[in-house]
């Protein structure tokens, strides 16, 4: 453990940087670029699946060439949230009547999802958990329910604690980080976690009197140490020392800027999307220092005034999915070649040696050889490692930090040990 973390200083010394990050370059898909793209799913097998709004759910089994849509029995197409389980099953929330509430897909047909609350703002948030179960947050009646049969029934779970000044908080976006503690975003009463799968919450303290008690968190991410993010309120904040830590401002947005979408690499580069404020930030924007600083990452896009970006996601391929209002975009190359666990931008036997060193650890990062990013070092990284063996780790562009920027790098790790 202390041998890899003082590999990786030295690693940062020499590339200067954490993260080798690819150019990212954005490229339309085929699917119809008048749709506005609510949210994109790519599987592991390489199935893409789509929520369209007004237009129900597209599917594509060519990695995006060709697209049929997946409407039998779906009563309406404001569609929310979207999950999919590996056997093509979906759960997607509805917002308006005749059709609100949550619907499941068998692979045939769209059937409404008895026990899930209908009404008001409806379901905003949703989680599938690695063990399968489902949470719905509903706005509205300011619910918890759970389906552990992957959406053909559910039962309430939870009843959320109102909001300092008595009202519902409401949840608006949901997340399990990686040691398993569940977060929600919500409307007006800031963030909540739950350490018992959903079945009780409680309020994160206020660090940031500025803007807490606060609302419209859209979105929650967590970088590779597990810290979580999201736009506190219009500013973008990283939780530092866990539930009862600080909150501290993301460099790099202007200011009052909302996030809507987080996703993450295996090596821990961090994606997001914002939303319109003025000044108009960049509509993806990047991080490779855990969500410390970001940069814009919207080649080949539209400009920002013309073009609103709804979710960005990372498949199991290391492709980029940016799901807009002008149809759905991807990456035109994968944005990470795993494999790399010492980080000499050589996918070779020396990272099998670190591998190796780790096989079986449980809360594993990057740098330990967990190279898909599920929390272990297994035989799942050997085949990544194996497939990717005698590849150069892509080209950083990341400037190399010399000097000052190292030290003061090397520094800050150092006082976190
Ligand atoms: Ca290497
Ligand atoms: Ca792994």
């Amino acid at each position: 453990m202390k041998v890899s973390y003082l590999l990786a200083i030295v690693t940062m010394l020499m590339a200067g940087s954490c993260v080798l990050a690819v150019p990212v370059q954005w490229q339309l898909t085929t699917l119809d670029p008048t749709l506005d793209v609510r949210c994109v799913v790519p599987m592991p097998n390489g199935d893409i699946y789509v929520a369209a709004r007004g237009a129900g759910i597209f599917h594509s089994a060519d990695r995006g060439q060709t697209w049929t849509t997946l409407n039998n029995g779906l009563p309406d197409f404001e569609l929310g949230p979207l999950i999919v389980a590996q056997d093509g099953t979906m759960v997607v929330s509805v917002g308006r009547n005749p059709g609100e509430g949550t619907w499941w897909y068998d692979g045939a047909i769209w059937r409404q999802c008895p026990g899930v609350p209908t009404g008001g703002w409806g379901v905003l948030a949703m989680d599938k958990t690695a063990g399968g179960d489902i949470l719905v947050g509903h706005a509205w009646t300011n619910t918890i329910t759970v389906s552990t049969d992957n959406g053909r029934t559910f039962t309430q779970r939870a009843v959320l604690p109102n909001s300092p000044n008595g009202w519902a908080s409401s949840p608006y976006a949901m997340a399990r980080g990686p040691d398993g503690t569940m977060y929600l975003g919500t409307e007006i009463g800031g963030v909540l976690y739950s350490r018992d799968d959903g079945r009780t919450w409680a309020t994160i303290p206020n660090t940031d009197k500025t803007t807490y008690p606060a609302g419209n968190i859209a979105a929650l991410g967590f970088n590779n140490a597990g810290e979580l993010l999201c736009n506190l309120g219009v500013n973008p904040s990283r939780l530092v020392g866990g539930v009862t830590g600080t909150w501290v401002a993301m460099a790099g947005f202007p200011i009052e800027t909302r996030l809507n979408s987080f996703t993450k690499t295996p090596d821990g580069q961090l994606f997001t999307v914002t939303r319109r404020y003025s000044p108009q930030p960049p509509q993806v924007c990047t991080s490779t220092d855990g969500g410390a600083s970001w940069t814009g990452a919207s080649d080949g896009l539209p400009p920002a005034a013309t073009l609103v970006c709804n979710s960005v996601v990372v498949s199991p391929d290391n492709y980029l999915y940016l799901a807009t209002k002008g149809g759905l975009y991807r990456t035109t190359t994968a944005i990470c070649v795993p494999g790399d666990a010492n980080g000499d931008g050589k996918i070779a036997f020396t990272d099998y040696i670190v591998l190796e060193g780790h096989f079986g650890k449980t809360g594993a990062v990057y740098a330990d050889g967990d190279f898909n990013g599920d929390g272990v070092v297994n035989f799942k990284d050997y085949i990544i490692l194996e497939g990717n063996f005698g590849q150069s780790a892509p080209e950083p562009v990341t400037l190399v930090v010399l000097g000052v920027g190292a030290v003061a790098m090397v520094r800050r790790h150092g006082r976190a040990a």
